[in-house]
């Protein structure tokens, strides 16, 4: 099966445990602000790194731990659905559809966002297969990959780059915002299946390069990709005077730091039981046209 066919698989056993984990409750517009952003679409390929990653190194019981693949997306979701706010990319289309905000009004997105990020940790900590100094390391990894030292942190770079000209420094950026949560899912993968030193390491190396690699893609495909697809047509990210690996080195120069990341993070892994697929995700993500 070609990887591109897998990962829609694998995407659709996603979708179906996510189902399983969307909370109910009142006020029902809260409830369904996050219903609405959860299952309107996209690749899911945080938990996907997470289930693959625990492959990888050998696990074979992977219901055990879907939940907390599930969780990475909900905390996905909510940085989606933040992102999109006025104060932020201002954006009112996400992934084809009307943005939380634009449905549900900026209040009800601002905490439809901050609910699901304290639910996915909720989530995990419900786990019953997993021991507790595990989940206790997984919370970290996702707190740190996600927050003030990862997504969060890099987040506020980019913002302060675009509206006050105040941060330069884009290996800042793309670091923070995007590659950290990307290793630190591949490496709660690795903690879930009882990877030793190495193999945790080699995940941990191998998300970095493949988080990198996927954030130098996503800027190429802002430049390049088909607005249909990408389910957007609001103003580029040039155009919002954003840090972007193509408006710095050009395109050609883009693709080829991108694909020696691809490079670095299929090597890391040789060293894995079974390292085929995540090296596959790798080449995909730098092929990807979404
Ligand atoms: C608001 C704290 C906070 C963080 C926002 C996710 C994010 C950080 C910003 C979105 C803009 C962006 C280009 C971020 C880089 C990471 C990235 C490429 C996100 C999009 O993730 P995909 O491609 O999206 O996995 P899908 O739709 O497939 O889930």
């Amino acid at each position: 099966m070609e990887i591109k066919e897998y990962l829609k698989k694998q995407a659709e056993y996603i979708n179906k445990k996510i189902n399983e984990f969307i909370p109910s409750g009142r006020p029902e517009k809260l409830f369904d602000a996050m219903a609405y952003s959860l299952t309107a679409g996209g690749k899911r390929i945080r938990p996907v790194l997470i289930l693959e990653a625990a492959k990888a190194v050998g696990k074979e019981n992977i219901d055990e731990i879907v939940d907390i693949a599930v969780a990475s997306e909900f905390i996905h979701t909510y940085s989606l659905i933040h992102d999109d706010l006025p104060a932020m990319d201002d954006d009112d289309l996400r992934r084809g559809k009307p943005t939380c905000h634009r449905v549900y009004g900026e209040a009800i997105a601002i905490l439809a966002g901050d609910g699901l990020q304290s639910y996915a940790f909720e989530i995990i900590s419900k786990n019953k297969a997993v021991s507790p100094d595990k989940l206790l390391k997984v919370i970290n990894l996702l707190a740190h990959g996600t927050g003030i030292y990862g997504m969060v942190g890099g987040q506020a770079a980019d913002i302060l780059h675009e509206k006050e000209n105040s941060f330069n420094d884009i290996q800042f950026i793309h670091t923070h915002k995007t590659a950290k949560f990307i290793q630190s899912c591949c490496q709660i993968g690795a903690v879930l299946a009882d990877a030793d030193e190495k193999e945790e390491e080699a995940l941990k190396n191998y998300g970095f390069y493949i988080g990198l690699a996927f954030q130098i893609w996503d800027d190429i495909l802002d430049e390049i990709g088909d607005e249909e697809k990408l389910g957007k047509k609001t103003k580029k990210d040039r155009e919002k005077n954003k840090l972007t690996y193509p408006s710095i080195y050009g395109l050609e120069k883009s693709k080829k730091i991108a694909k020696d990341y691809v490079e670095k993070a299929i090597n890391e892994i040789n060293i894995l039981k079974n390292p085929e697929i995540l090296q596959e995700i790798a080449k995909y993500i730098i092929s990807r046209e979404v």
